[in-house]
């Protein structure tokens, strides 16, 4: 564990603000959790029977297995893809209420929520083939909402409709040929569990593609959430906002959006419209909404709402003094916030009924009156507002310009001004000619084993050096934005001279009042869609398989198990991943050889684990290289001309 606590200077500000008030943050916490038990950390501890704990202890006469003999590869593997499936079904049950919002709204029982979409409506629904010809939008919104949930409760042989739709056929092929094509999300997941069950499958191999099943239902629920949020909320485009806790405003009522579902976080943006004058009656200036975590980044895209920060300094936006209300929905929200909150006059409002935190305000929002929920919750701020202590205010003057909402609608936009016919050529086309090396996602969470955000910035910087173009996701896009790297400057400052050539086309083109990002941000991390959409598409393009693409994927600085499972799915279609934490899959080299080295041979995709950013960006630009791309374009070129001759 690194001594260095942040790279971030708001953060740093407000940690010192912490010792001085004696309040052990997460930071002090990952400290004391030092050092870690090496079980543990390898994967080798089983806990899955009443018997266990059962470790692996090879110089003990019989334990070398657990005690009812499983190796240390059943146990490494069956842990691994337990994480699997919490991701998994944290995604998809995030996709599951948006679309019974969706069903709702098209049979009429919400007042509150409309189709704001019906384009991104009807894109989908060709997609997934829905019948839209001469439909009515709410009878096509029907159709694609039941399509949605439909991919839950599915238990016959029939594929999954999402993943069908999206990936490319050569991609499908391997999915079918391993035997990883899910039908139910729902089913899936309960295999896993049944699969890895005490006493049950032994198997690593089989036990890993269980898991990839399950991963790929992970995939299908954020890219139904994706689809039906941008029908739901709308299809961002490029907005400017700022990012880091100097977006906290002092002379405002302060209300930070934390969580992931923006049927909630939405709904709040809409009310604080609204309720700007109640603020003013209160003695405020109005209504500050801020972002942190995914939902954060939800509103940043759809509404231009400001970041406050990222996963591993939330409590410290409540440090600042001036945060009258948290709001929070669902996922990586840390149970600290109540008791850092005592200290201050802030408000915890949880929202959800599966995530309470005892001793915090709980405010059941409801969907069918959710405007009036979502008034509810500013009122409760305007209320904490009054009692703040000023004297207690101390907010770090620490922002950064951000320039984002580049869903891929908007990006191809942008690429459309250039080449009206193949926008994504403009990209392909600047890989082909060395212009820029490929593309990279940056994407995942925070992680205190390492430096907070230093191996997200540290890995951006030295890509765009390399002539990498990179979209970057959840607390990785958020870590760019409080850096600097979500504007033009950061382009000047860091990207080499071919992005910057790149990027300058782009800006040419676009015609947008600010410069175009080094880093371009896509969303909240179900829009890790959006990036395989993009990755998919440029395999077409350049009549590739997507094993071949020159496109990577990056979880600097993973922590949940989303960001396992959405580290295994990015493998199982074709792309290769780098890991910044040393997985708990280094206890059993079968395993770990399987998914770092056999995974390849299968599916084109595979992990590498480096905790060095520097090398792991290094890493990461040979791999661009070093992929089948050039060769198998030339033969592709080679081909078509012996059939013209
Ligand atoms: O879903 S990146 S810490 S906030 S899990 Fe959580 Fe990780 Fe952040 Fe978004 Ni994603
Ligand atoms: Fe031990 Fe086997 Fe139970 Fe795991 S399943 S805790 S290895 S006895």
């Amino acid at each position: 564990m690194s001594d260095k606590r942040t790279i971030d200077v708001a953060a740093t500000q407000m940690l010192d603000k912490a010792k001085e008030i004696g309040f052990l943050t997460t930071f002090d916490r990952a400290k004391a959790q030092e050092p870690r038990c090496t079980f543990g950390n390898t994967g080798i501890c089983c806990r899955i029977c009443l018997q266990g704990p059962c470790r692996i202890l090879p110089k003990k006469p019989g334990g070398n297995k657990g005690i009812c003999g499983a190796m240390d590869y059943t146990i490494v593997a069956r842990n691994i893809v337990r994480y699997i499936a919490g991701g998994s079904a944290a995604h998809s049950d995030h996709g599951r209420h948006i679309a019974e919002t969706v069903l709702h709204v098209a049979e009429g029982k919400l007042k509150d929520y409309q189709i704001t979409d019906p384009v991104k409506l009807i894109a989908v629904a060709k997609k997934i083939g829905v019948e839209t010809e001469g439909r009515d939008v709410l009878a096509v919104a029907k159709d694609v909402a039941t399509a949605a949930l439909n991919e839950f409760g599915r238990v016959n042989e029939d594929e999954i409709t999402w993943i069908t739709a999206n990936s490319n056929e050569s991609t499908l092929d391997v999915l079918r040929k391993t035997n990883i094509m899910p039908s139910g999300i729902n089913l899936s997941l309960a295999q896993l569990l049944h699969q890895t069950h005490a006493g049950n499958d032994a198997d690593p191999v089989n036990i890993i593609f269980g898991g990839l099943k399950a991963a790929l239902c992970d995939y299908d629920g954020m890219a139904l959430a994706t689809d039906l949020s941008d029908i739901l909320f709308g299809t961002g485009v490029p907005v400017v906002t700022e990012a880091n806790l100097g977006a906290i405003k002092a002379e405002k009522v302060n209300i930070a959006l934390h969580g992931h579902n923006p049927l909630l976080s939405q709904m709040v943006v809409k009310a604080a419209k609204e309720m700007q004058e109640e603020a003013k009656a209160a003695g405020a200036a109005g209504i500050n909404l801020v972002g942190i975590c995914c939902t954060g980044n939800e509103v940043l895209t759809r509404e231009g709402v400001a970041i406050a920060t990222n996963f591993a300094t939330q409590e410290l936006a409540i440090l600042t003094g001036a945060m009258d209300a948290m709001v929070v929905d669902v996922q990586c929200i840390m149970p600290s916030l109540r008791s850092l909150a005592e200290c201050y006059h802030t408000k915890i409002i949880t929202t959800m009924p599966i995530m309470k935190i005892p001793g915090s305000y709980h405010l059941a929002f409801d969907e069918h009156r959710a405007l009036d929920s979502a008034k509810e919750i500013i009122r409760l701020a305007i209320d904490a507002y009054k009692t703040r202590d000023s004297a207690k205010v101390c907010i770090p003057d620490v922002r950064n310009t951000v320039v984002a909402g580049f869903t891929l609608e908007s990006l191809l936009n942008i690429f459309k001004k250039i080449n009206a016919d193949a926008p994504i050529r403009v990209l392909t086309d600047a890989i082909a000619a060395g212009e820029i090396k490929g593309v990279a996602l940056f994407a995942g969470c925070n992680n205190l084993k390492g430096t907070h955000d230093e191996n997200h910035f540290t890995m951006a910087t030295e890509l765009a050096k390399n002539d990498v173009f990179i979209v970057a996701t959840g607390c990785a896009a958020q870590a760019f934005a409080k850096e600097g790297l979500l504007n033009g400057e950061g382009v000047q400052k860091y990207a080499g001279e071919g992005l910057k050539k790149f990027i300058a086309r782009l800006n040419a083109a676009a015609g947008l009042t600010a410069e175009l990002p080094l880093v371009f941000h896509m969303g909240s991390c179900v829009d890790n869609s959006r990036a395989q959409d993009l990755a998919n598409m440029m395999a077409i393009e350049m009549g590739l398989d997507n094993r071949d693409v020159p496109y990577v994927a990056s979880a600097p600085e993973a922590m949940s198990e989303k960001a396992v499972a959405i580290g295994s799915w990015n493998v199982a279609l074709g792309n290769p991943v780098h890991v910044g934490v040393v997985a708990p899959t280094v206890g059993s080299t079968l395993v770990n050889d399987v998914v770092t080295k056999v995974a390849e041979d299968v599916f084109g995709g595979f992990f590498f684990w480096e905790t060095d950013p520097v090398k792991a960006s290094a890493r990461l630009v040979d791999i661009l290289e070093e992929r089948n791309w050039k060769n198998a374009m030339r033969k592709k070129a080679n081909q078509a001309k012996e059939e013209a001759n």
